[in-house]
């Protein structure tokens, strides 16, 4: 596609959303497409994880809704990392109710996610009323949201005039939806109204890794190569194949297993862009 040939760069100089081009730039500055999720319940050992994986990331992917003993001095902690390391924050929010009720989960309760997240995400499945809930949030503190037009479990009911659907949703919004969660790239999905030339959506994918083929629970993986290279996806989502179980994280294997998905991710980039 046109945009799988361009550079980060190149593609970070022309985006209007500010948490897009904060991504893309990232990604260019520390020559990283790699995003850590970090899956753990124990405070103490998820952020030991993101001071070890930091400098490999463009980008840090949250679930605050599993950490035990959550309050939001661990948020401080978390922006500290973010600006020592250089990764933006993207948590896994997966809305999906009607527009009102995300804007206030997005906005308040325990977690307050608007207020560090620069990117999050939702289900198209309730219709454009979740962007314009979200947005009337996100828009104003300049956040990002991702639509889940796809997943990479077995089975996944994400797929064909469903995920064309929700291409078509974030088209009418691309002011505030810059990009989705999914498995190749989106621009000969739906119908495109791309008269101008100039959408530019991000694809962020899960379900990557170089040991494994799946798990236990429908979970399913892809080398880097397959996601960046052959899908044309520009972001790879990576959790357990860098910090194994948890439980007891050995930093040295952590930081060489960041190091090496941060190498396999570039290089799948590089040889696409060639
Ligand atoms: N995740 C997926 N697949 C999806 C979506 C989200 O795996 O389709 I949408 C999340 C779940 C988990 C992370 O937080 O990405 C992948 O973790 P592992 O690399 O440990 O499987």
């Amino acid at each position: 596609s046109r945009i799988a040939a361009q550079t980060y760069a190149q593609r970070a100089a022309k985006h209007a959303n500010p948490a897009a081009k904060a991504l893309l730039e990232t990604i260019e500055r520390k020559q990283s497409n790699l995003c850590v999720s970090v899956d753990v319940t124990d405070r103490d050992e998820f952020l030991d994880i993101i001071d070890t994986v930091g400098p490999y990331a463009c980008l840090i992917k949250t679930h605050v809704d599993i950490i035990e003993h959550f309050d939001l001095s661990l948020i401080e902690r978390l922006q500290e990392l973010s600006s020592a390391h250089d990764f933006l924050i993207f948590e896994d929010r997966k809305f999906a109710d009607i527009g009102n009720t995300v804007a206030l989960q997005y906005s308040s309760g325990v977690h307050k996610i608007a207020s560090w997240s620069h990117i999050t995400n939702a289900h198209p499945v309730p219709g454009p009323s979740i962007i314009s809930g979200l947005a009337s949030v996100g828009k104003p503190l300049g956040r990002g949201l991702l639509l889940l037009a796809e997943m990479s479990t077995k089975g996944s009911l994400a797929t064909g005039s469903y995920t064309e659907e929700a291409v078509n949703m974030a088209r009418a919004h691309r002011d505030f939806v810059i990009g989705f969660i999914a498995q190749r790239r989106m621009e000969a999905v739906g119908t495109s109204t791309d008269t101008n030339n100039d959408e530019d959506f991000l694809i962020l994918s899960p379900g990557v890794g170089l040991d494994s083929k799946g798990d236990a629970m429908g979970q399913q993986y892809r080398t880097p190569k397959e996601v960046v290279t052959e899908s044309g996806c520009d972001v790879i989502i990576v959790g357990r194949g860098i910090y194994g179980k948890g439980g007891n994280i050995d930093v040295q294997s952590v930081q060489k297993q960041a190091e090496r998905y941060r190498n396999e991710g570039w290089a799948a980039y590089q040889a696409r862009i060639r």
